[in-house]
């Protein structure tokens, strides 16, 4: 049976045993000091305003039932998997695979990888790591979502027009219907996370829908 939460840019109808919660990115190496985010000249304590909606959908998707999967960018330590283009961008003070003070960075097995203390990851929760910014490539997401007959997706985690946008978006061409919870995902850049949130929900939802964590909540009273 489907509740329906207040939403952008009009009502959004789940399904809880059908819906997963995608918790993206929530690792040390975006929300800590020292990991890929700083490298990269970010101020990473911007991030943490994402936190206690975050919090808040996961204990909410915990108490309902719902499959919850947790993603982590990072890469193999042979870094096999991570393209030149990818490693050379930029000028950071730390490149992907070099040692910081949380381990190599973006490695698969490192500190800084690890999800962040404040969130909780329980023993059902599925953990998915990926090299791309998008959960899809390269990683079995696709038919996890398959096998649990998942068909529509919550979305929090970081960055909102980096890996949270890319990954809404491939799910949507994939025929999940998404909606991104507002105060569950942050940027580095407060206008690029409005600009993101509002081309997804314009055109009646081209790409999805948008809702604080409360509205998810009370699509439950
Ligand atoms: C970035 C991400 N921003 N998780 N990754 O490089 O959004």
């Amino acid at each position: 049976m489907a509740v329906v939460a207040d939403a952008l840019p009009f009502a959004f109808a789940f399904p809880p045993a059908h819906t997963a919660v995608m918790m993206i990115d929530m690792q040390r190496d975006f929300l800590e000091p020292g990991g890929f985010g700083e490298t990269l000249g970010n101020d990473v304590g911007l991030l943490r305003s994402a936190l206690p909606g975050a919090r808040r959908l996961l204990d909410l998707a915990h108490a309902q039932g719902m499959t919850v999967i947790h993603t982590r960018e990072c890469h193999r330590p042979d870094l096999s998997d991570c393209p030149p283009a990818k490693r050379e961008r930029g000028e950071p003070r730390l490149r992907i695979g070099d040692a910081g003070p949380m381990g190599r960075v973006l490695i698969a097995g490192e500190p800084g990888v690890e999800i962040v203390a404040e969130l909780p990851i329980l023993p059902g929760d599925i953990v998915i790591d990926k090299p791309g910014k998008g959960a899809f490539y390269a990683t079995t997401l696709g038919d996890i979502l398959q096998e649990r007959g998942i068909t529509h997706l919550l979305f929090g985690g970081v960055t909102t027009e980096v890996c949270v946008q890319t990954t809404m978006r491939e799910a949507n061409d994939r025929g999940f219907q998404c909606l991104v919870v507002e105060d569950a995902t942050e940027s580095y850049f407060p206008a690029f996370k409005e600009a993101t949130l509002d081309m997804m929900r314009a055109q009646g939802a081209i790409v999805g829908w948008t809702a604080t964590s409360a509205q998810i909540e009370e699509a439950f009273r």
